[in-house]
């Protein structure tokens, strides 16, 4: 597979595509290191994650230098991404050692019971956060005792294959952690086909989501899934709305749209809608779109020339558009629609640097609009009232939201989707569970 970098569409790696047989090997070699894995002492297994987490912080600037050269991530974005791989390492090397039963009185005896792990856990990756949402799915994963393979994606494996290497160099044994580049439809496919795989976390798009959850109900198969969004930002008339103006931009344009959390619909109280609509344009026309490496850079290029294609099959007639570079690169504008539920960049998760902006009558005319998608990942809503910002936040059917804010994501809480959003949890101390089967034995005293 050739690796691109999107902002010059200079081939920076060449890289094999595991084929089926390879995916089997791996998840021979992956079932093989369990037992060892498993039996290492909670301490040591802890200390291990530990290690990797400071080997990533050491390499955090070459990891940020590799996703902006990969996936045209602007430098600020990379260089989050790294610390948020070590700070999620470094949170899940605190589990080994607490993540255990409880002992249950009951007659005749007591029950106890243990958090085992699954197994051999997949762990597919999307192209828009390679190495985050690598790291959500396998640092709980270690840390619950299992072996992981990770598939990342067609378009971005370098950094998966970096920290794959971290990990060998931190000491963690040969087996344990696996990284196979390869196409989604072979090696993806394989590893949730394959029997002795017992759990595939999957973050990408809803379409293939459905596919991995259909395959994996033939084998009871376990599963956690992020899928797509279409997030609402639903702003009212009270709010701070030069704050709301300035910072709408950066909820959808961020890594130019290519982001699940999106806020790529927002929602405008009546009465403020052109003033909204004025300083956000403003806002707009300020995103600094360009070379991914300079620190002034707020949005980089889209991944390729066919989701290129794809983002700019949703545009037709545009109220307003931002300035990009004419390439080479695979470059879009910040772009804002006033076009409603009729349009299809409304409905369906556009997936890049296009925002859509409508009114709205009154708060339960807010709560219905913002309901009416398939979708449900996350969302923001501001107001002054915290009454109202309550209601909202409680009406919505999203599972991540913020009030006077855009931020989604901090590793201890919990992150995931409503709807076809998604199933389970990532993040927080309760993803573990999801990496762990509960068995309870009873113990006689008879
Ligand atoms: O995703 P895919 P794509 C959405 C977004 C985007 C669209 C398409 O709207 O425009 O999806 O992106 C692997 N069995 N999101 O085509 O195909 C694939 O190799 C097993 C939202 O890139 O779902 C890659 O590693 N695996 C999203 C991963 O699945 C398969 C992030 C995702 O690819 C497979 C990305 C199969 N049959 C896209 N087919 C988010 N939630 O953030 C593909 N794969």
């Amino acid at each position: 597979m050739k690796i691109i970098n999107p902002a010059t569409e200079q081939v920076v790696a060449e890289v094999e595509a595991a084929d089926a047989a390879e995916v089997d090997r791996a998840v021979e070699r992956a079932a093989r290191a369990c037992p060892g894995w498993r039996a290492i002492a909670p301490g040591d297994r802890a200390r291990l994650l530990r290690r990797f987490a400071d080997l990533v912080d050491a390499h955090a600037e070459e990891l940020a230098q590799l996703e902006i050269a990969n996936a045209g991530h602007t430098v600020g974005n990379a260089r989050w991404e790294a610390g948020n791989v070590r700070d999620v390492l470094h949170f899940y090397a605190g589990a080994p050692e607490r993540h255990h039963g409880k002992q249950i009185p009951v007659p005749g005896g007591v029950n106890v019971t243990f958090q085992e792990p699954l197994g051999v856990v997949g762990v597919i990756v999307p192209w828009n956060f390679p190495m985050v949402i690598m790291t959500w799915g396998v640092a709980p994963a270690l840390a619950a005792g299992n072996t992981v393979i990770v598939k990342p994606a067609e378009w971005t494996p370098l950094t998966a294959l970096r920290l794959a290497e971290l990990a060998l160099a931190a000491g963690l044994p040969e087996g344990v952690l696996q990284v196979l580049p390869g196409v989604g439809e072979v090696a993806g496919a394989r590893l949730v086909e394959h029997p002795e795989v017992a759990k595939i976390v999957f973050t990408g798009s809803t379409e293939v989501g459905k596919e991995i959850a259909a395959k994996a109900a033939a084998r009871v198969k376990r599963i956690t899934l992020e899928l797509g969004g279409k997030s609402a930002n639903i702003v009212f008339a009270d709010a701070d709305l030069d704050k709301a103006a300035r910072t709408a931009p950066y909820a959808v344009f961020d890594n130019a749209g290519q982001d699940c959390c999106a806020r790529s619909r927002i929602l405008v109280e009546r009465g403020v809608y052109e003033e909204f609509l004025s300083r956000l344009s403003q806002a707009v026309l300020g995103v600094k779109v360009g070379d991914p490496r300079e620190e002034s850079t707020e949005m980089g290029p889209l991944i390729s020339a066919e989701h290129l294609a794809r983002v700019s099959g949703f545009v037709e007639d545009p109220y307003l558009q931002g300035s990009c570079p004419a390439g080479p690169g695979y470059w879009f504008p910040p772009t804002v629609l006033t076009s409603g539920p009729g349009d299809r960049a409304f409905t369906e998760e556009v997936f890049g640097p296009v925002v859509s902006v409508v009114p709205f009558v009154d708060e339960a005319d807010a709560v219905r609009i913002a309901n009416d998608t398939r979708y449900g990942l996350s969302g923001s809503i501001w107001t002054r009232d915290t009454g109202r910002a309550l209601r909202v936040a409680r009406a919505v059917e999203a599972g991540n939201l913020s009030v006077n804010s855009h931020s989604s994501v901090r590793y201890w809480t919990p992150f995931g989707g409503f709807k076809e959003s998604g199933l389970g949890r990532e993040l927080g101390p309760d993803a573990l569970s999801a990496f762990s089967e509960t068995k309870n034995v009873f113990l006689s005293w008879d």
